[in-house]
């Protein structure tokens, strides 16, 4: 069976109408998919992860969330992409169950489509102030660092997990740690593949072989269409940061292989890149993550 429709790649799809799509592909796939509710947003959207499996007990387990950032409307596409194909391909079900949450931040992700297009942080409201929202990816309870302005964008939130969208998030990987062997955070941009940690650039125990996973991803990648990504420590690639997602699944020991995936940018400002480059990217980026799950896997 496949879905009564493969996602859409040629536009750039509001939330409502991703979340109809993950409850019409459970709906027509009751033997591989199942929806896994991960509870409410802020504003009271609903969190709705998806689980495909060949139903065998016992398997590890992958996950990958996309657009925990609001503006990165490019990252939805590639959680839908892997949708389509682990639904089309019994052979990757039998590697692990998969689990795809495709709008991490659905309350932003709203705004962004309907008031400001390069909203970044969570809609709610801080206390005291007229600048709203956390930044998500400061706010996971892994040494989370509460200095932070309202107004700025990467304000860490009142308290770890302030943010229900990642509490939420956190609650299913620590639960789900006796069976997690990747997490994978789908950003944009930048074309890295960044790994842990955060705020330090010294080697965590298994950076060889974050790295040997990072780098036969990039390569799969390059194989398409030439886009090299880049494989590095997100403090040395990037920037120093606290509390973030791949730092919270790989710091509590939930998940030995965890990234942060920089997709391709576009337009100005890079966040902003046409409904017409979905498709390259979701088509360069797929065997990718295939070959980051299967190299995982097999390690
Ligand atoms: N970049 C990430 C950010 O949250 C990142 C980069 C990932 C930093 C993981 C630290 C850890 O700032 C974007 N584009 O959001
Ligand atoms: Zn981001």
């Amino acid at each position: 069976p496949r879905s009564p429709r493969v996602a859409a790649y040629d536009r750039f799809m509001e939330f409502e109408e991703i979340n109809a799509h993950v409850l019409e592909t459970v709906a027509a796939n009751p033997d591989i998919a199942s929806l896994v509710d991960l509870g409410l947003s802020t504003e009271g959207r609903e969190l709705l992860g998806i689980k495909l499996s060949n139903g065998a007990a016992g398997q590890k387990s992958v996950w990958f969330d996309c657009a925990i950032h609001a503006r990165e409307w490019i990252a939805p596409p590639v959680c839908l992409r892997i949708i389509d194909e682990v639904l089309a391909d019994p052979a990757l079900r039998d590697l692990a169950d998969w689990y795809i949450l495709p709008v991490a931040n659905p309350d932003g992700y709203s705004y962004s489509h309907t008031d400001e297009r390069f909203w970044r942080k969570t809609r709610r409201p801080n206390e005291g102030s007229s600048c709203v929202g956390t930044d998500p990816n400061r706010n996971f309870d892994f040494l989370w660092d509460g200095v932070g302005d309202f107004c700025s964008e990467v304000y860490p939130g009142s308290s770890a997990f302030s943010e229900p969208e990642c509490g939420a998030i956190g609650n299913f990987v620590s639960s789900n740690a006796d069976s997690l062997v990747l997490y994978v955070a789908v950003h944009s941009y930048g074309e890295l593949i960044l790994y842990p940690f955060g705020h330090t650039v010294e080697p965590v125990p298994n950076v060889d072989d974050l790295i040997a996973a990072g780098t036969a991803s990039a390569d799969a990648i390059e194989a398409v269409g030439g886009t090299r990504y880049s494989v590095e420590n997100s403090a040395a690639g990037l920037y120093f940061t606290f509390g973030a997602s791949d730092d919270y699944a790989y710091g509590i020991g939930a998940a030995l292989y965890s990234y942060t995936y920089e997709l391709s940018g576009g337009g100005s400002g890079g966040f902003n890149p046409p409904a017409s480059a979905i498709q390259t990217v979701v088509d360069e980026v797929w065997p990718g993550l295939k070959t980051l799950v299967e190299y995982s896997l097999a390690n």
